[in-house]
């Protein structure tokens, strides 16, 4: 019995085994398999040489979704994956960039085996390679990339047939060379897309330049203002969130770099980033918080930014806008839309933390709107166009209303069991320009409220996050814990409970123990 089963599992084995066979020995199947493999070799030599940026192949497609995908898959995206959202546009734009290169392979065999001129496939599938991919990228670097790796892997397939040929037999040779070349295609484009996964994977966005004696001061300053409560964040972030629409980032270097003031203005005005360093520099602690957070979410996050007033360069140009607002363009293609007083206090900032902005908070140079939403803080900053009248921007257009002050908000971080049995609570609270007044916690459910410690306010600022923390004997019965903020106005943090979708998460934090 045993046998006939094993038999059996054999004979099906070879069966399916004789229907691959069949399968790859048709033209057809092994051409379009050797095609999508000289894809995956192509984009993986782009990766190669420009690396994570916007030259790479890929990247027009992962912005052309950023963009035009329907308002629910974004919010979704952005709110519940977060960066998963943004590795799977990366993974759909790279499918796209390796179909659309195997199309052009699979159409030179195509073309071969219509007209019978043996060899002719390799040169015109580098001609489509090499011409769509200075299409997609605009740059003869990504370009040559694309054109190496895949004219390596192309002639590899050509002379492995050449090689091969030892039989006399027509069938038999053409049989052992297609596998032959779908086994160099194989090769090629397992070792061209290794070394690329390599270098995403080996990625650094580690700030560069040293760090200024007064930023170190403040950094200081804000070391020794932070509790020493464990399971919580210091007052400056050690990681700072990344939000943003992209899944590669724009590289624009401080050369390239310029802002333009446009639309509603006396004169335009165009300014270098040597010019922004040289204005008057503003140092200061400003907190940012993403409007599309959980409630006691990770997206809040506070750190010593260097950079200029940006009215002084509105001045320059002359306002003319007769809505009092103003359009902000990016280099990524990201635009918000807000009225022209929220860049009262907001600065163009070119430091963080004393060292260069990194590329993925918005290199080289960012805007900073205190006490809003940090979606109006554009990153890659390249545009100010003052408008005649009101426009949406790029998440208003998907119903988000994120352009306004921040809520209140006191999050739950750190909960500690102390080595005497008390409970020790912690977390950061936040109220945009109105500050924190006081950080209330209950141990009842909402019953009765007692006041947690808070830090030492960050200076110079106007727009930070303080640290609370509160200690007390746990009751021997389970209990629910809330915490709230009142602000600096005197108002107590919203109690009814909203998602973040439109408007930012409302209500109060709750546990139970
Ligand atoms: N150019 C550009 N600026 C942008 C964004 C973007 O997608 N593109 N995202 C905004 C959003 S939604 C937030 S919350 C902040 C986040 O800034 P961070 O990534 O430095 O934390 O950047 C804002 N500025
Ligand atoms: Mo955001």
């Amino acid at each position: 019995m045993g046998g006939f089963i094993l038999c059996l599992g054999m004979s099906t084995r070879s069966s399916v085994e004789e229907k691959v066979r069949g399968l790859f020995d048709k033209e057809l199947f092994s051409q379009l398999l050797i095609s999508i493999l000289v894809g995956v070799s192509g984009v993986s030599g782009s990766y190669l040489v420009v690396g994570s940026s916007p030259s790479f192949v890929s990247t027009v497609f992962s912005r052309f979704f950023a963009r035009e995908l329907p308002d629910v898959v974004i919010r979704y995206a952005i709110t519940i994956l977060g960066s998963l959202g943004q590795r799977l546009n990366l993974i759909s734009a790279i499918i796209v960039t390796v179909l659309l290169f195997g199309l052009i392979v699979f159409v030179s065999y195509r073309v071969q085996s219509r007209f019978g001129f043996s060899g002719v496939n390799v040169p015109l599938a580098l001609i489509g390679l090499l011409g769509v991919s200075y299409g997609l990228s605009g740059s003869l670097r990504s370009m040559a990339g694309v054109g190496i790796v895949s004219s390596v892997v192309l002639l590899g397939i050509r002379l492995s047939g050449f090689f091969g040929s030892s039989s006399s037999s027509p069938s038999v040779v053409e049989v052992s060379d297609t596998r032959r070349e779908i086994i160099v295609a194989g090769l090629g484009a397992v070792g061209a897309s290794s070394v690329g996964l390599w270098g995403v994977f080996n990625q650094s966005s580690v700030p560069s330049g040293d760090v200024d004696s007064e930023t170190e001061a403040l950094l200081e300053q804000a070391e020794e203002k932070s509790f020493d409560v464990s399971g919580m964040d210091a007052l400056v972030s050690g990681n700072f969130y990344e939000v943003d629409i992209n899944s590669i980032n724009p590289d624009v270097s401080k050369d390239e770099w310029s802002l333009d003031v446009t639309g509603s203005v006396g004169d335009d005005v165009s300014i270098s980033f040597d010019a922004v360093e040289s204005m008057d520099t503003v140092q200061r602690f400003e907190t940012l918080r993403c409007v599309g957070e959980s409630l006691n979410g990770e997206k809040m996050d506070t750190a010593v930014w260097t950079g200029t007033p940006v009215m002084s360069i509105v001045e320059e140009a002359g306002n003319k806008s007769e809505c009092e607002c103003v359009m902000l363009r990016a280099e990524d293609g990201y635009y918000e839309e807000f009225p022209l007083s929220a860049l009262e206090d907001a600065i163009l900032a070119y430091r963080m933390n004393g060292q260069d902005l990194p590329r993925g908070h918005g290199a080289p140079v960012r805007l900073l709107v205190p006490g809003h939403w940090g979606e109006i803080s554009v990153k890659w900053v390249s545009e100010i166009e003052l408008l005649d009248s009101e426009m949406e921007g790029y998440w208003e257009e998907r119903g988000w209303h994120g352009t306004g002050p921040v809520k209140t908000v006191a999050k739950l971080h750190a909960e500690n069991m102390l080595s005497d049995g008390r409970r020790e609570l912690g977390g950061h609270a936040y109220a945009g320009v109105r500050g924190i007044e006081t950080v209330e916690v209950s141990v009842d459910g909402g019953e009765t409220w007692d006041d947690a410690e808070l830090t030492e306010p960050l200076e110079p600022s106007i727009d930070a996050w303080r640290q609370w923390k509160y200690t007390f004997e746990p009751p021997e019965e389970s209990y629910t814990v809330v915490v709230r903020a009142i602000d600096g106005n005197g108002d107590v943090q919203v109690k009814e409970e909203s998602g973040a979708f439109p408007s930012g998460p409302s209500g109060w934090v709750s546990r139970e123990y």
